[in-house]
């Protein structure tokens, strides 16, 4: 894709031999990890595609959108509501933070204790690599973890349009109107950024379309649960990634494909691994694009990732919002209501989460569950011990992993991984 596209990522002022650098490494991932895989659903092809023109024709899509008007807002987290986005007209993306980039820019702005999912942020920032970041009419930051709240204190002297949502901590009454608050709050800006007044019938557009694509992820994630498993845990992964760049309405109609066809798969018995490989659950911080080595590592040593309860997974997907009137006020609770129950682990206590995790292992028949965390993610790791004893008590067996984004622990991880798998066996 590179050449046709020179001209648009140097108007958006990328580095362009960085970003040359970025895309081979990205492809030549990308073909080692996904296009190894065998007997991949055909429906696999339109996630490929993407991915080909993440940089490419996608962003060529958000400009000519912007050129008629449509604003672009990026985000780091699944608190950040696309309904509202939506319902103005304009594009909710994710943001890149799955590989380490310009990495001595970074060292020199963040400790070197922060977590590789922040790091990468400021590396695509700070390497001028990202072209969704530059294409962003606003980029919303959330106070979560503390790493990301302080870190987007230094980000705003470095973009011109950070706007920072607040965030409760408790799932308290007040933590509750907290939220709601900021709901309303970002909804103003939103309206403030578009020129474009959200009513009730455009916020029930915009619920009706994430709506969608909650419903197109959740009819794939049950299929994940037959064995053999019709779809990798990699696939699966992909798609879930794709999820927060893609347009939605096309996106979703991607995702009803390739769960016909694995309904197909099912019915032949048909698999990605045979009948019986080891199933396994991962569970922890969020695996954003490029971020694929726990899972490639996982299903190269023999057994299938079944479901992430991850925010690139079930605890960004769960829940439908699901208005009680039609009013504006009836649907801006219900998106309070939806959001308020995801269970990061920023909250404290966070029970939901490891019920959650339990519930996750037995609808799709895990043996064992992976705890990913990233080095330097208190949050998780925090929970990861608690969580491990809750689950060894009923069972199920736990290992837990800390990385970050290198390739140096490949070795390492696949070794322990493969001690679990016999375990399990
Ligand atoms: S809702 S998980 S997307 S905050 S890995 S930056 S927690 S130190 S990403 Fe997250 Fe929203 Fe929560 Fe989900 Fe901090 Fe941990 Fe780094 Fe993390």
């Amino acid at each position: 894709m590179a050449s046709e596209h020179l001209a648009m990522w140097q108007g958006l002022g990328l580095d362009l031999a960085a970003h040359d650098q970025l895309l081979e490494v990205l492809g030549q991932g990308y073909q080692q990890v996904f296009l190894t895989q065998q007997d991949r659903p055909q429906g696999m092809e339109y996630f490929n595609f993407v991915m080909s023109e993440v940089h490419g024709l996608r962003i060529k899509e958000l400009l000519d959108g912007k050129a008629e008007g449509k604003k672009v807002i990026g985000s780091f987290c699944v608190f950040v509501p696309e309904e509202i986005v939506l319902a103005a007209d304009a594009t909710l993306v994710g943001l890149c933070t799955g590989a380490d980039f310009a990495a001595d820019l970074v060292d020199q702005m963040l400790p070197r204790n922060t977590c590789a999912l922040i790091k990468s942020a400021f590396g695509f920032k700070l390497g001028k690599v990202c072209p969704y970041l530059e294409s962003a009419d606003m980029i919303v930051g959330e106070n979560t973890c503390d790493g990301k709240k302080k870190s987007y204190e230094t980000l705003g002297g470095l973009v011109p349009n950070l706007y920072v949502m607040d965030l409760p901590q408790v799932k308290s009454a007040e933590g509750r109107q907290l939220l709601a608050a900021e709901y309303q709050r970002f909804k103003q800006a939103v309206e403030e950024l578009t020129g474009v007044e959200i009513t009730a019938q455009r916020l029930a557009r915009g619920i009706e379309i994430v709506n969608q694509k909650r419903q197109a992820l959740h009819r794939l994630y049950k299929l994940r649960a037959f064995d053999p498993a019709p779809i990798s845990g990699l696939d699966a992964l992909l798609i879930n990634q794709v999820s927060f760049y893609d347009d939605p309405a096309r996106f979703t109609e991607s995702v009803h494909k390739i769960c016909d066809e694995l309904e197909g798969r099912i019915a032949k018995g048909q698999g990605v691994a045979p009948k019986g490989a080891p199933r396994l659950l991962l569970s922890g911080c969020p695996m954003a694009v490029p971020n694929w080595k726990l899972p490639w590592i996982v299903e190269s040593s023999g057994a299938v990732v079944v479901g992430e309860e991850s925010c690139v997974g079930e605890r960004g997907t769960r829940n439908l919002v699901r208005p009680r009137g039609d009013s504006l006020e009836s649907m801006m609770e219900a998106i309070v209501e939806r959001y308020w129950r995801i269970d990061c682990a920023v909250f404290t206590p966070n029970p939901e989460r490891t019920e959650h995790v339990e519930q996750m292992a037995a609808d799709y028949g895990a043996q064992g569950v992976i705890h990913y965390c990233l080095q330097f993610c208190q949050p998780y790791q925090m929970e990861a011990l608690p969580l491990e004893k809750k689950l060894e008590s009923q069972g199920l067996p736990v290992l837990r992993v800390e990385t970050d984004y290198s390739m140096e622990d490949v070795e390492q991880l696949k070794t322990r991984v493969e001690a679990f798998l016999e375990m399990l066996a």
